[in-house]
């Protein structure tokens, strides 16, 4: 296939200034007139011919100034419309007709067909398959757009912008025509058509303009969308006060289908989402999902300024906007809840999916310099860790030159396609520094490791840190230079007491951040009178892993100590991490896991403190996943073992603490009315922890039966299935539950994606048996991209034993599935792959039959573009 480049970037010869659209929307024969208005760009020879994406399209007319072309003056291939003999005159009209059948459509990029409602998928290649356009990010039109269909199965007719002049027309149809002022480029149009329901409300912006705010979804679960619109409304407010961001059009609309590729998308003024991003009641969703609601809505809604009023260039700058976006829904999240439980988790994310991206053989720069298929670079890399290189701007300019960065960008960009060298320009000029060295991080791809030696000196008072940065060859990129690493610390004395140092030698340290810049350098600091604790990375201040050489009660000093609750659980994890993983490799070799009575002490005081958030409790008993550990050991994994070890560590815990986790459990538990803020959903969370606790030290499944039963929330409801089906698999009262939830929730395809993830994660060999099973139920489609995920996403990517089988059973079910998916629905199929990402890290039997079921695919004839380039790169 065809790979793109960055440098490779030219402005188009042609600007479409203005594009009409008009569909008449039918099920399988959709018409699409399109009336651009083009413009020649100055400079360009009179014989440049206009060449227009296309993908799938029946071309059916083609004029020019009214007149239609002659065959001889155009060529149409399976990708592109090529018109010669354009009139001389600097502007012309050009109309085009399409047809196409959004029934048929199963991609979903384009417009499809999600349960009798039309609706579109443009980013990031998509309106190429609607109509013959300049699909590029850097072409920004006005359009305005009329929309016909048949009144009865489309009473609602939505495209973004505004709405204008709507009415009924003889043969049982009618029309709406929608404006959008706001130049756009062509990914971000959106049109749906349906029949749905409706809430709606009010937001008036701070320089008082009206907006009226709508969600659509499926008739009958209008209350479920009650959620999504309060958080809308959370994430205006809050965009104006803390960026100085206000909306711009008269109305935003939220429209939520059950056929989703992605979580939701951010058409200017139309955002479309997965209906998983907007439907929740207590009973229906867990606090997880309400938490995943309110990030989404803000993020989507955050992209109207970053990414619509300001938006990419080309798509090697996608992290322009996802990063910066992902990092202001992240201090959305971070202001509507607990900052650093948030903060706590989007480490725990960031390590779980973006350091193995990093580690293996798909990892790419925040920036990537070439590409096959671009919806392949939707990746946690771009987006999680691309937000992470925004919040170590703030880290090293501060809030308030952040601040002025930011209001810089809005100000010298708005209306722009712009660059990330534009964005770093912004904070360069606000701060007056140089900022060349840190946009190494939009380059160099990989997770730096710091290696940090320590040494005090009593006679002189004097403390010193050594850290020396490394980071390993990624594909593509050999030998990489030293990056500028902000790193936010403290020193703790006695007590936990924080250190203040009287002056700093060495290398730069600004307040409380140290910031290496060099390969090796060294930071010594005077006036300390006792030999400190270093707490550093605190906030997790860089993307980094580190080694250094804290003592195991160094590490529990800081657990119990630090003020930080990042690097306090950061302590923690890595303690409990060390054993782990030499526990997993005593187990692989035959002998029994041991486990120190200091670790279960230090639990229990955290498990037991009040003084301390009870989510931030729950994170510290949430001892590290299985793949966390997997992480961590990087070669030779053997997943049985690990579970072994982590099942051990439980087990002993359990033991140790059962009576006082049981009085805490009893206490924790609430009569009241459910309510999913971050306090209801804390107390939840810390006691489902000991759910599972309490449930292993018991030995069988009675507690988690009762719970089931008397849950009056999905959250308690879900966990304590969860519990039954890992720890109890084969018992009746599994069976049961499992029943009871079917029963209940049967009619409920979004809410039974529960019932399937958790049965695709039982652990062992059994899973793969249940997975087959499960794809014959009536409500399992490989159609739909939430059941799809549900299981046999869940299953690949979640499910250490039962998918990395030793016999390799798990890897050829995959790949003949991915092989089906594919056929229907790239990129879904493409996206699913990654989780073989790590194959190389198995234990050598596992990793040969991996390689075979890559292999596999890799032999087929005839692969999307999509799947190909993904098992290539993972192969190389
Ligand atoms: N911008 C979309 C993602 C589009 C993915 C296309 N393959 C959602 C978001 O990041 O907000
Ligand atoms: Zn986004």
């Amino acid at each position: 296939g065809q790979v793109f480049h960055l440098e490779d970037y030219k402005p188009t010869d042609f600007l479409i200034p203005e594009t009409h659209l008009d569909f008449r929307l039918h099920p399988e024969r959709t018409i699409v007139k399109s009336t651009l208005k083009i413009e020649r760009r100055e400079g360009v020879a009179l014989d440049t011919p206009l060449i227009l994406d296309g993908d799938e399209l029946k071309l059916e007319s083609i004029c020019i100034d009214g007149v239609a072309l002659g065959d001889n003056t155009y060529v149409v291939t399976p990708d592109r419309l090529e018109i010669r003999g354009l009139p001389e005159a600097e502007t012309f009209t050009l109309e085009i007709t399409t047809e196409i059948n959004p029934t048929a459509n199963r991609q979903l990029t384009g417009l499809y067909r999600s349960s009798n409602v039309y609706c579109t998928q443009c980013e990031a290649e998509g309106f190429r398959r609607i109509t013959y356009y300049l699909d590029r990010p850097d072409l920004l039109s006005v359009y305005t757009v009329r929309v016909e269909a048949e009144t009865s199965a489309a009473p609602l007719l939505l495209s973004n912008g505004n709405p204008g002049e709507k009415g009924t027309l003889d043969d049982g149809r009618h029309f709406a025509i929608w404006h959008d002022p706001h130049p756009k480029p062509a990914y971000l149009f959106a049109l749906v058509a349906g029949d749905l329901g409706v809430i709606t409300d009010t937001f008036t912006t701070a320089s008082g303009r009206p907006v009226n705010l709508g969600i659509y979804v499926e008739h009958g679960k209008e209350s479920r969308a009650l959620y999504a619109m309060d958080a809308l409304k959370r994430s205006m407010a809050w965009d104006e006060e803390k960026f100085g961001r206000e909306y711009d059009l008269d109305v935003f609309n939220i429209v939520a289908v059950s056929d989703f590729n992605m979580g939701a998308m951010e058409n200017k003024g139309l955002n479309v989402f997965n209906d998983k991003y907007v439907l929740a009641e207590p009973d229906t969703a867990t606090d997880v999902d309400y938490a995943g609601i309110e990030a989404v809505i803000a993020h989507e809604y955050f992209h109207n300024w970053t990414g619509n009023r300001i938006t990419c260039r080309d798509w090697f700058q996608l992290c322009l906007k996802e990063g910066l976006t992902v990092y202001r829904d992240h201090e959305f999240s971070a202001d509507m809840r607990s900052r650093a439980v948030k903060r706590i988790a989007e480490v725990k994310g960031l390590k779980a999916h973006q350091f193995p991206e990093d580690a293996g053989p798909l990892a790419h720069p925040v920036r990537p310099r070439q590409f096959r298929e671009i919806n392949n670079f939707y990746t946690s890399t771009v987006y999680e860790k691309g937000s992470e290189v925004v919040r170590m701007i703030r880290t090293i300019l501060g809030a308030e030159t952040f601040r002025k960065g930011m209001d810089l960008y809005f100000e010298r960009h708005d209306g722009d396609a712009a660059t990330i060298e534009d964005f770093i320009k912004v904070f360069e000029d606000a701060s007056g520094e140089d900022l060349s060295q840190f946009a190494l991080w939009y380059d160099q791809a990989g997770t730096p490791n710091l290696a940090i030696t320590y040494d005090y000196d009593q006679a002189t008072k004097t403390f010193e840190i050594e850290i020396e940065q490394s980071l390993k060859p990624t594909p593509g990129q050999p030998s990489k230079k030293p990056m500028h690493i902000p790193i936010q610390f403290g020193l703790l004395g006695t007590k936990g007491r924080e250190i203040r140092p009287r002056a700093t030698k060495g290398g730069l340290v600004k307040d409380d951040v140290i910031h290496l810049r060099k390969r090796k350098e060294r930071f010594t600091f005077s006036g300390i009178t006792e030999r400190p604790v270093p707490s550093l990375l605190r906030g997790f201040s860089a993307p980094v892993t580190m080694t250094s050489e804290l003592t195991r009660s160094d590490l529990a000093f800081l657990a119990r100590n630090d003020r930080d609750e990042v690097t306090r659980w950061q302590a923690l994890t890595q303690l409990l991490n060390s054993k782990l993983t030499s526990n997993s490799k005593r187990v692989r070799g035959g002998k029994p896991a041991t486990i120190e009575s200091s670790s279960i002490r230090l639990l229990g005081e955290l498990a037991f403190n009040n003084a301390l958030d009870e989510a931030f409790r729950a994170l510290c008993l949430n001892v590290p996943s299985e793949s966390d550990i997997a992480r961590e050991l990087g070669a030779n994994i053997d997943p049985e073992a690990i579970l072994g070890s982590r099942d051990a560590l439980i087990l002993a815990v359990a033991e140790a603490h059962g009576e006082k986790f049981e009085q805490l459990y009893n206490e924790l538990e609430h009569h009241g009315a459910f309510n999913p803020d971050a306090a209801g959903a804390g107390r939840r969370s810390l006691r489902n922890v000991l759910l599972d606790y309490l449930s292993v030290a018991d030995g069988n499944p009675k507690r988690a039966s009762k719970q089931f039963k008397q849950a009056n929330n999905m959250t308690d409801r879900a966990a304590a299935l969860n519990v039954l089906v890992q720890r109890f698999g084969t018992s009746t009262a599994t069976n049961d539950a499992l029943q009871a939830f079917e029963a209940r929730y049967g009619n409920d395809a979004l809410v039974m994606d529960k019932w399937f993830v958790v049965q695709a994660m039982q652990p062992g060999e059994s899973a793969l048996g249940k997975v087959n099973e499960l794809m014959k139920h009536q409500l399992f489609s490989l159609d739909n991209p939430n059941r799809t995920r549900s299981l046999i996403g869940a299953f690949s990517s979640g499910n250490q034993t039962g998918f990395n089988r030793a016999d390799g059973k798990g890897y050829q079910f995959f790949a003949e599935t991915i092989l089906t998916i594919d056929k229907k629905n790239a990129q879904l199929a493409a996206r699913l792959l990654t989780a073989m990402r790590s194959w190389r890290s198995f234990e050598p039997e596992r990793r040969e039959h991996a390689r075979e079921a890559l292999a596999s695919i890799a032999s087929v004839a005839g692969l999307s573009t999509d799947v190909r380039d993904i098992v290539e790169r993972t192969l190389a």
